[in-house]
């Protein structure tokens, strides 16, 4: 089997509502779809979420790195040879989203050629996953309904809560979250780096006061001695996210002391390196878990198979509900959440299926 073709397509897809987080907002999924045709026929998606605040990249940047960079190395490999591959992609630095939605499309042919959904191809260790729910900044009330609505609608029971504003209105949403949610649920925090490394000791103490699990991202992971006194003094764990985007990067976190578990995103690590740094956790005895790039229904269809894939991931909850901020999408069916689990797709690969009329309503290259 041999790439044909690859395509970077970009699309925009309103938001019902912003969402926001200490480091930036959300309003709409200008997301690139991108689309790997192969000499048998067979096309492979994936889909890549710019996130300019956070990692550089923006649409515009994702389809000139496939089209330009990346495009150049797939056309005539064979999908099969996946270390090859990422070898090759690899020597593009940065460009993460863009390089994770290349890989995510060629494990979606893999499947399909063996015809096996991706969760068995990884290692089948769940058929469905927990669901955790991401809730972003507003006002307290506000983040209350949110989480109330996903709990009753959707049986979601664990909750990831955007702080790293003022403590003081953290706090308080905090505090009205487990006083309505009740005490059997999961609350854990992410900061988005919001916080001076003075206000985040103080910060992942109270946190914990309220029986918040973990906090995500409390200061730039760069302030290095900062860093490492917030982990020294937290009685709960600190969470790399942005700061561990790459297998030698969660090492050289892990190692240095700036992280002791670590949010994966197939976004940026597609199904190679997620797996990867996975192995490198399981080793090291440090927790992983399953992320949100504010992913559309791809990302969350991908997601979901990661979890399932790899038995430290489907362990803890999995953030797989952004893609409802969406007012729709191209997928032929969204995914679905349905007490508080999602389930891995049982078809060949990813088992997506593109809406041809809503690609070309949404698609913005015409
Ligand atoms: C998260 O966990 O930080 C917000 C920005 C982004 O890139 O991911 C999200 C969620
Ligand atoms: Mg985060």
């Amino acid at each position: 089997m041999k790439i044909t073709s690859i395509e970077a397509i970009p699309l925009a897809v309103p938001f019902r509502r912003p969402f926001t987080f200490a480091s930036g907002q959300a309003t709409a999924a200008d997301h690139v779809l991108v689309r790997i045709t192969t000499d048998d026929g067979l096309v492979g998606h994936g889909e890549a979420p710019p996130r300019p605040y956070t990692y550089g990249e923006t649409a515009s940047s994702i389809v000139a790195a496939v089209r330009d960079l990346f495009a150049p190395v797939l056309v005539g490999a064979d999908p099969f040879a996946r270390e090859r591959l990422r070898a090759d992609l690899a020597r593009t630095v940065a460009n993460n989203a863009a390089r994770g939605a290349v890989d995510v499309a060629l494990w979606d042919l893999v499947g399909q050629a063996c015809g096996q959904p991706v969760h068995v191809l990884l290692g089948h260790a769940a058929d469905d996953v927990a669901v955790a729910h991401m809730i972003g900044l507003g006002t307290p009330s506000e983040m209350v309904a949110d989480a109330l609505e996903m709990n009753d609608r959707y049986g979601v029971e664990a909750f990831k809560v955007k702080v790293g504003r003022d403590l003081a209105h953290d706090l308080a949403a905090v505090r009205e979250l487990r006083r309505e949610l009740g005490d059997s649920v999961e609350l854990y925090a992410d900061a988005n780096r919001g916080w001076d490394a003075d206000t985040a000791v103080v910060a992942a103490r109270r946190l914990a006061d309220f029986h918040v699990t973990m906090l995500e991202e409390p200061n730039p992971a760069d302030d290095v001695l900062g860093r490492r006194r917030i982990v020294r003094s937290s009685p709960i764990p600190i969470v790399g996210d942005e700061s561990t985007i790459t297998l030698g990067g969660v090492a050289r976190s892990l190692v240095d002391g700036d992280s002791q578990a670590i949010s994966v995103k197939v976004a940026r690590t597609g199904f190679t390196d997620s797996a990867k740094i996975v192995g490198l956790c399981e080793g090291l005895g440090v927790s992983t878990m399953v992320g949100n790039q504010i992913d559309g229904m791809l990302g969350t269809v991908a997601s979901t198979a990661l979890a399932c894939g790899l038995r430290s991931l489907a362990r803890h909850p999995v953030e797989v509900t952004n893609f409802l901020l969406m007012t729709d999408d191209v997928l032929t069916e969204p995914p679905s959440i349905v007490d508080g689990r999602a389930a891995a797709r049982q078809e060949p690969g990813l088992g997506v299926t593109i809406d041809p009329d809503k690609l070309a309503r949404y698609r913005v290259d015409t």
